[in-house]
């Protein structure tokens, strides 16, 4: 048995007035109760440090680049890796980056139990648009305000195991987990910022986005043979309510801890990494199952080519 004893560190609301210190200060408290219960890894939400700004249009790149972090750690973020390294814990946790030579990125770091990062994983599926849309009760511009990740689906040697990270929307796709698959991942961590309506589409709201939430997971866990850890910001920023339901994963695809609540809250688990080897070894053992020479369309093409018309 490789056990990791991971905690989900969901968080509630950010509101737009919230400092990176105020917030802080509520990751460290839920580093806290991870403490307490003895735990190895921590998984903080995507964009963790400031409300969901995407929602929000803003013409002046300056003010955009006022919810970006340009080192990490910094100042703001200092105490929560000194607080992570002096309990043993490793963690991971989503920020807006801006690079030193200018580049904007939705990007979610692995830290290890010293507090050192180990891992950057910069989110390639970004949702939403890039101009203001009139029609749209409130905006998703990740697409204006991000670059699509420039990084891959890495994975890493850590914490005793091989661990990979996405972000919100990548959860949606099956070629995030099967790319991190084809890695031998076993724990996969992930951040999510869900808004609980659909701007475009009455009928959707927060029942169905929770069950496409759990549909998401639960297939890309089981179909990789992998652990998934997905960890929300949740409950109502400015106005704009967000989906909860963070959830730990199995590799047999089945949920084994989840949030009650849409506040700050852990879950946890007790994630035996050698859970993973009997998908990977019988139905998921890709060397023996895949058949690489059908699958062409899914590197060749983004949308769909339709058949030709009957004559
Ligand atoms: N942050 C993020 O990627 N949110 C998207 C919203 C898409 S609308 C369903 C998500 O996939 O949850």
């Amino acid at each position: 048995m490789r056990v990791l004893r991971v905690g989900g560190a969901q968080m509630g609301p950010i509101q737009k007035a919230d400092s990176r210190q105020a917030v802080v200060a509520r990751m460290v408290k839920l580093l806290d109760q991870a403490k307490a219960q003895q735990c190895d890894l921590v998984v903080f939400p995507e964009l963790a440090l400031t409300t969901f700004f995407p929602r929000w249009y803003m013409p002046d790149q300056a003010e955009v680049d006022t919810w970006f972090e340009r080192e990490m750690p910094n100042a703001a973020t200092r105490p929560l890796f000194d607080k992570a390294a002096a309990y043993n814990i490793g963690m991971s946790f989503g920020y807006a980056e801006l690079t030193p030579d200018g580049h904007h990125f939705n990007t979610s770091i692995l830290v290890d139990r010293s507090g050192k990062i180990v891992g950057k994983y910069r989110k390639i599926h970004l949702p939403g648009h890039v101009e203001f849309d009139r029609k749209r009760t409130f905006q998703h511009l990740e697409k204006r305000y991000f670059e699509p990740g420039d990084l891959g689906f890495p994975v890493w040697r850590a914490m005793g195991g091989i661990l990979g990270m996405c972000i919100c929307n990548d959860r949606r796709w099956p070629e995030t987990y099967r790319v991190m698959g084809l890695q031998g991942v076993e724990l996969i961590t992930l951040g999510y910022n869900t808004p609980a309506v659909n701007s475009q589409r009455d009928s959707e709201g927060p029942e169905q986005r929770l069950f496409h939430n759990r549909l998401s997971l639960q297939s890309g866990a089981y179909q990789n043979s992998t652990w998934v850890v997905a960890v929300a910001k949740c409950g109502t920023e400015d106005g704009h309510p967000m989906i909860a339901g963070s959830l730990i994963v199995n590799p047999d695809g089945e949920i084994v801890a989840e949030a009650k609540s849409e506040d700050d809250e852990l879950i946890v688990a007790d994630c035996d990494l050698d859970a993973t080897i009997f998908g990977k070894e019988t139905i998921f053992d890709f060397k023996r199952h895949r058949r690489i020479e059908h699958y062409g369309r899914i590197t060749a093409q983004a949308g769909i080519v339709l058949p030709p018309e009957a004559t």
